[in-house]
């Protein structure tokens, strides 16, 4: 059996009930077969692959905290610490119900090579908790975020791990957390990225990731001959990601006709309006349910249904597995000519296929989604330096990060054969590097 088999099936074998993690494993080691083929040797004497796929940490921990009735809750809370070798780790926490360690093992996994793609030194690891923010009040959410960081404090710091958000985790919960960390250990540092304005955050982080999505779409485009402008786009999920991908691909002249949250979705004709968006979901908090309040033309559905709708570009950006085989097949008859992940690993393994099968360019999440972290790690060195940069030097940073990465990942997917195919060249690029770092490191 080949090394990459071998893996595979201990992993499977050894972390059971983790299904997103195998998928995850699955996706990277199948695509880094022709370099691990070229180095087998030396790779199974150094264990690499069993190192690679091994969290160095994972902390899991109680979080116990008390609602507005004085009932008392305890949720778990995780950190996995995954690699450190080309950096802190880094990545974000997700609160969300449907949390656990597989989940959260996939994330850290699928951000080691994502922070390699950045070029920044940013390691990988990932946390959050099965807390569900949705209908809790300021003072709640306040309360789980002091609790779970009396915990997790004793194992972050600006040198060592640095969090940031992601599902459920926006400007209030980090402010909370930077809070209690700074009481607890005495400490303004730059130990969370995501921060406000105010204490230290970064111009452009908030925009970071959505952005970023579209500078790398816009840049694979442009190399094929192509451009957002006039483009009709889908985008799934109403969040942080979603509503930045859809203001920057306005911006670039593309009209985004959809948008979703967990329980229902928007299709608008006109295109989404973005100010109606954010005052429903930023300001708000509320259900899309009420964006026909503003834009009567515009339709509500029930349930899923984004990818039924005909588009140039989709733009999945809400959760994992949210764009299965079918939704894939519905685009491509549709004419889909570009799927780029906002998400993480919002794309099935089948659905992916499909894609590439149809000549659609597909960029996975690790690489179009990068900008958020890689704006954390500017947020990072602007904390180090003790200064904040102008919203203009950000973005521009940012922009010609995502294009490096895009020709770095074009580059090593032509490297070995496999032009352009962005997921092994992804999965490759990002692999070289946290290789180098690790050999040069000895056995850690
Ligand atoms: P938010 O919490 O801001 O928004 C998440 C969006 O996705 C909401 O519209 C939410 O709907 C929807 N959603 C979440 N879970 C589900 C689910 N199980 N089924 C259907 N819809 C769901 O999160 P972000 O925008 O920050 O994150 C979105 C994705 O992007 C995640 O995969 C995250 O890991 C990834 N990502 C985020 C980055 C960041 O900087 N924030 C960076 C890189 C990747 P509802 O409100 O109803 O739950
Ligand atoms: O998935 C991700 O890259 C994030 N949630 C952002 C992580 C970060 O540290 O900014």
């Amino acid at each position: 059996m080949s090394y990459v088999d071998e893996v595979i099936e201990r992993v499977v074998k050894e972390n059971p009930n983790e299904p997103e993690f195998h998928q995850a494993v699955k996706e990277v080691l199948d695509s880094l077969r022709p370099v691990v083929d070229a180095n087998e040797k030396a790779f199974r004497r150094d264990a690499l692959l069993e190192r690679l796929v091994n969290p160095e940490r994972q902390i899991k921990f109680r979080v116990p905290w008390i609602d507005d009735n004085g009932q008392v809750h305890v949720n778990t809370g995780y950190r996995v610490q995954f690699n450190s070798a080309i950096g802190p780790y880094k990545g974000g926490l997700r609160l969300h119900p449907s949390v656990n360690l597989g989940i959260i093992k996939f994330l850290g996994f699928e951000q080691i090579f994502k922070n390699s793609l950045t070029g920044l030194p940013i390691g990988g690891g990932k946390g959050g908790s099965d807390f569900d923010p949705k209908g809790k009040s300021d003072r709640e959410i306040m309360a789980f975020c002091q609790s779970f960081m009396s915990e997790l404090c004793k194992y972050i710091g600006a040198d060592t791990d640095v969090p940031a958000g992601d599902i459920g985790t926006g400007a209030r919960e980090i402010g909370y957390m930077f809070g209690q960390y700074k009481k607890l250990r005495g400490l303004f540092e730059g130990v969370l990225t995501g921060k406000g304005l105010s204490y230290s955050g970064s111009l452009a982080r908030t925009e970071a990731t959505g952005y970023g999505l579209l500078y790398i779409v816009e840049e694979m485009l442009k190399c094929h001959g192509k451009t957002i402008e006039g483009k009709t786009i889908t985008v799934s999920g109403s969040g942080n990601v979603a509503i930045y991908a859809i203001e920057k691909a306005q911006q670039l002249g593309a009209k985004v006709v959809t948008c979703s949250d967990s329980t229902g979705w928007v299709y608008d004709p006109d295109g989404i309006d973005v100010a109606a968006l954010k005052e429903i979901k930023e300001m708000k908090r509320q259900r899309l349910t009420e964006y026909k309040n503003y834009r009567p033309n515009a339709e509500y559905h029930e349930g899923k249904g984004v990818w039924n709708i005909k588009s140039d570009i989709a733009l999945p950006c809400a959760t994992q597995n949210e764009l299965g085989l079918e939704d894939a097949k519905t685009l491509v008859a549709n004419g889909v000519i570009a799927v780029a992940e906002g998400a993480n690993m919002p794309t099935t393994a089948e659905a992916t296929d499909y894609f590439q099968a149809n000549g659609v360019f597909f960029l996975p999440g690790k690489a179009a989604n990068a900008g958020g972290v890689a704006t954390s790690a500017l947020e990072m060195s602007q904390n180090s330096e003790r200064l904040q940069w102008s919203f203009k030097k950000v973005d521009a940073k940012l922009k010609g990060i995502m294009v490096d990465l895009y020709h770095n990942i074009d580059e090593a997917a032509k490297r070995y054969g496999f032009e352009g195919n962005f997921v092994v060249g992804a999965n490759i690029a990002g692999f070289e590097k946290v290789v180098d770092a690790m050999n040069a490191q000895g056995i850690v």
